[in-house]
């Protein structure tokens, strides 16, 4: 059997990078965190129309009609619903959509962000 060639030196496990200064190997674990999520909460009151938040929850939060009647109905009874879960800036950004289509129509609609 002909010697195999010398292996590289082991680096580690993936993700990881293996910096060598000055002959030293140091470990850079790379952290792959998850981004925290956050819920977008819908709360009821007694003003805003059904067929609105419908649509709404069809519109901006992508729900099918069938899922968006159901979500509306539930928090209509419970007095607030998930309508989606989504990080930090784009939850933020649900929320104030929804008041400014709320606002333009005279409805007072809330919506909040919980986080997960
Ligand atoms: N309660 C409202 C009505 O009876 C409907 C409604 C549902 C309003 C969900 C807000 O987040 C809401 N017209």
């Amino acid at each position: 059997m002909p010697d195999s060639p010398p292996k590289p030196p082991e680096d580690g496990p993936p993700g990881g990078k293996t910096r060598r200064e000055g002959g030293v190997a140091t470990e850079e674990r790379q952290k792959t965190k998850r981004p925290e999520r956050f819920k977008v909460l819908l709360f009821n009151d007694d003003y805003t129309p059904m067929e609105f938040v419908v649509a709404l929850l069809e519109q901006l939060f992508k729900k099918g009609p069938a899922e968006a009647t159901q979500l509306m109905l539930q928090i209509h009874k419970a007095g607030k619903g998930i309508a989606g879960v989504y990080v930090l800036e784009v939850a933020e950004t649900k929320v104030a959509t929804v008041h400014r289509m709320a606002e333009e129509r005279g409805y007072p609609l809330r919506a909040g962000v919980e986080s997960e």
